[in-house]
């Protein structure tokens, strides 16, 4: 008899996840945790079950451009792939964008709508893009208070009736630049009636289907630099075809996110709507770039846990050298590593998200403003970093069946790589992270907060985790204040050692406070484990040489031969 190997198999999503089920058990009041469970549950049936195996089927599948019709007529129609449609139906209807803004549970929302972005997400090929677009734009335009722009969009961007629900594109990258976006090209002119039509091109507008789009554009006359872009509002919704002003000049031939239909855009005259004046444009979109990089962090999350689903079914069933992968130790220690990685940044960006639903209810303190402020980036820019790695290590895990196509294996790996990209790259991040400390004391927040998840923890195989997490953040807080005083270009190449030693701390941190609960209320020494090989796949990222590498650097930079 021929041999063939059973591919790994998924369960219900929400089930199976023991990390999200005590995560929810400690954070979410017993009534709240009741009342949300047959929503969870249900994802992750879909997520684990029909979702995943139209997933399967539609891999090879990708969104086409047909920029002509028969006739010569420019139409610039985007047909969208058979999973992407279903996934638009089931994200609508499960109110995977709505669950935050309907507020039924206060605060706590926030912790409901990310744990069915999170378990979708997965099984959706980063349909969670458009997502985290719609939920970021319904955010920034409540913060704008402009009450026209508001009742036109909010309830679309928010409603649970796939007929009337509307997703939201944001159009910030240009040719000039998709960091520095104070170089923004695109022209916003006046016309005799005052409306404002935009004249540009926008080199990466993800998710070209959508019905609206916020973007920047510079009002003429305004001086250069961020300041003198405005925030707009343009509507495409209800016409059959091309939108008036819209050309769509190609799709992007991306590394991943294949079923993303990311388009090059010529914006040719298309009518826009100032959102909150004519000036000051990345400070007015600042709220949708908050909450998208709490998705990012969430798609990170989520793909590493499907990683790891998939590894754990194969290793179970794959027999190598006599044995399965699951019984072999050298195997499981490689799985338990990752399975770390995946929990520290599990805990970590469901923390940013508690505080992010404090903030949009009003019950936020000044200092977890802050602390939300510096958070925001260390999740974004760690956990994207974390996936990449652990995806690369799940595709290992399978030997070379991770490395072919139709396992639909590979495509973690390449999902997993734009998280360090979109929404700000690594380093992007990190200086944005080193602003915010720099400005305010959110360093000192930073390190009380991680002094109060390690207070009172009294397990002693905990220590060691402990005294890692607190002498990091001591040692990030050192390094700048030395770097800040003496060599601010030693302090901006070290940033993202900083940073991602920050992120790590917290993640360490939150891990200890997580395991001390499970032993206590779950009587579960699993999380344990995860604090521990955590500790143990290391912390601490600074480099104490780095002043003396910038000044070597200097120095080489003079010589014209090197
Ligand atoms: C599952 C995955 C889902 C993810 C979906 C992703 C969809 C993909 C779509 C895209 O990728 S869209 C492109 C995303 N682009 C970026 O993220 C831009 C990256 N570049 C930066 O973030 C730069 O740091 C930035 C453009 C913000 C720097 O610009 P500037 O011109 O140097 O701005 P500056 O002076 O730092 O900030 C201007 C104001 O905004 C300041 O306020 P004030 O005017 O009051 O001084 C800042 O404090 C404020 N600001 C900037 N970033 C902020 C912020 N406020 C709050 N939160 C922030 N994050």
């Amino acid at each position: 008899m021929a041999f063939y190997q059973d591919p790994p198999t998924l369960g219900n999503q929400y089930d199976d996840d023991r990390v999200l089920r005590s995560y929810l058990a400690r954070v979410l009041p017993r009534e709240v945790a009741a009342s949300i469970t047959p929503s969870l549950r249900e994802m992750g049936e879909l997520a684990g079950g029909r979702l995943y195996r139209l997933q399967l089927a539609d891999r090879p599948n990708e969104p086409k451009l047909t920029s002509w019709d028969a006739w010569g007529r420019r139409v610039d129609q985007v047909e969208l792939t058979q999973l992407w449609k279903e996934a638009a139906r089931i994200a609508c209807e499960q109110g995977v964008v709505a669950t935050a803004y309907e507020q039924a549970h206060g605060a706590f929302s926030r912790v409901h709508q990310f744990a069915l972005a999170y378990l979708f997400d997965a099984s959706s090929d980063v349909y969670t893009c458009p997502l985290a677009m719609t939920d970021g734009a319904a955010r920034t335009l409540l913060a704008s208070g402009n009450r026209a722009l508001i009742d036109r969009a909010v309830p679309r961007l928010t409603s649970r009736d796939p007929a009337t629900a509307w997703t939201s594109g944001q159009w910030m990258t240009e040719r000039t630049g998709g960091s520095d976006v104070g170089r923004s090209e695109t022209a916003a002119r006046p016309g005799p009636d005052g409306a404002y039509r935009l004249h540009g091109t926008k080199w990466f507008a993800s998710a070209a289907t959508s019905e609206m789009a916020l973007t920047l554009a510079r009002p003429e006359g305004n001086p250069e630099g961020s300041r003198g872009l405005a925030l707009f509002y343009v509507e495409l919704a209800g016409e059959a075809g091309r939108r008036e002003g819209v050309v769509i000049n190609r799709l992007k031939d991306k590394l991943g996110t294949r079923k993303v239909p990311t388009a090059e855009i010529t914006l040719d005259g298309v009518l826009a709507t100032p959102v909150t004046g004519l000036t000051n444009g990345v400070r007015a979109i600042a709220p949708m770039l908050n909450v998208t990089r709490t998705w990012n962090a969430i798609g990170a999350i989520a793909g590493m846990r499907r990683g790891l689903a998939l590894a754990r079914s194969y290793a179970q069933g794959r027999v190598q050298f006599g044995t399965p992968l699951a019984e072999k130790p050298l195997h499981m220690d490689t799985l338990a590593e990752l399975q770390a990685e995946f929990e520290g940044a599990f805990h970590l960006t469901f923390r940013a998200i508690e505080l992010l639903g404090r903030e949009e209810t009003g019950s936020l303190t000044d200092s977890e403003a802050k602390l939300l402020r510096l958070i925001i980036p260390l999740a974004k820019l760690t956990t994207a970093k974390q996936a990449v790695s652990v995806l690369s290590e799940v595709l290992e895990a399978f030997g070379g069946a991770g490395y072919v196509e139709d396992t639909g294996l590979p495509r973690l790996l390449r999902d997993a790589q734009v998280l360090t990209i979109w929404e700000g790259t690594t380093n992007v991040l990190a200086l944005d992270a080193l602003r915010v400390i720099l400005k305010d004391s959110s360093l000192d927040v930073l390190a009380a907060e991680v002094a109060r998840l390690l207070t009172g923890v009294v397990e002693p195989k905990l220590a060691e985790a402990e005294t890692s997490a607190s002498r990091a953040v001591s040692h990030a807080r050192a390094w700048i204040k030395e770097m800040a005083a003496a060599d601010r270009p030693g302090l901006e190449a070290g940033a993202r050692r900083v940073a991602i030693t920050l992120g790590r701390a917290l993640q360490l941190a939150l891990l200890v406070r997580h395991a001390a609960w499970a032993i206590d209320r779950e009587r579960s020494r699993t999380a344990l484990a995860a604090a521990i090989q955590f500790q143990r796949n290391g912390v601490d990222c600074i480099r104490d040489h780095d002043r003396d590498t910038i000044e070597a650097l200097a120095e080489t930079r003079q010589r014209p031969d090197t």
